[in-house]
């Protein structure tokens, strides 16, 4: 069984005016289509082919030397695009509850200070990469920033749960900012998905 690309939860013009339908179906139709369609074929004929994409970056140490890179690459943004498209929602506004709320709360002092370490992660991030909410194994809550397509689901991050992610590449946001990141993320902050992160959270 290949990898297949997800269709988006919503229509392509549902974030807009945050993300424009054109921003939308390009990062979707285009940029994440091809890392699906490279990932399939790095993987063709091999027993790596028919795990799930979480369980395959978990394994990413076994994958064959001269295949390792691409699967890291492409399983990677396959995994991060992924879950991006269900960290935003159009119904954005909604607030974190329940044991997520009181984790943010205890390390981030309230919402206003997780968007502060979150945006200020992903707008100092320098060159292409992610920005991370995670869940920590002893159940704390982590900001993080992973450059190109790095994961928090490597083993080399040890044992990472992420809750939301938000892609600082510019292509996710150079047609409707140019080199505004900043503008971007603060729009970005108002579609995140706060009932997907509970459910993370607490899964
Ligand atoms: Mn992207």
């Amino acid at each position: 069984m290949a990898f297949t690309l997800p269709d988006l939860p919503y229509a392509n013009d549902a974030l807009e005016p945050a993300i424009s339908a054109r921003t939308l179906s390009f990062h979707h139709g285009k940029h994440h289509a091809g890392y699906v369609t490279k990932l399939n074929a790095a993987v063709e004929g091999t027993r790596f082919a028919s795990m799930d994409i979480v369980t395959l970056l978990k394994s990413i140490d076994e994958v064959p030397a001269d295949k390792r890179k691409a699967v890291f690459n492409n399983g990677a943004q396959h995994f991060n695009h992924s879950f991006y498209w269900t960290s935003m929602t159009p119904n954005g506004g909604s607030k974190p509850s329940g044991g997520l709320a009181k984790a943010i709360d205890a390390a981030f002092g309230d919402l206003d200070g997780l968007k502060k370490k979150l945006t200020d992660a992903a707008g100092g991030h320098f060159g292409s990469g992610w920005a991370w909410l995670v869940k920590t194994a002893d159940g704390k809550v982590e900001v993080r920033d992973t450059h190109d397509a790095d994961c928090p689901l490597f083993p080399s991050h040890g044992d990472l749960k992420p809750l939301l992610t938000i892609d600082v590449w510019e292509h996710a946001y150079y047609l409707d900012y140019q080199n505004q990141r900043p503008a971007y993320l603060d729009k970005v902050w108002g579609l995140l998905d706060w009932n997907f992160a509970q459910k993370q959270f607490e899964g």
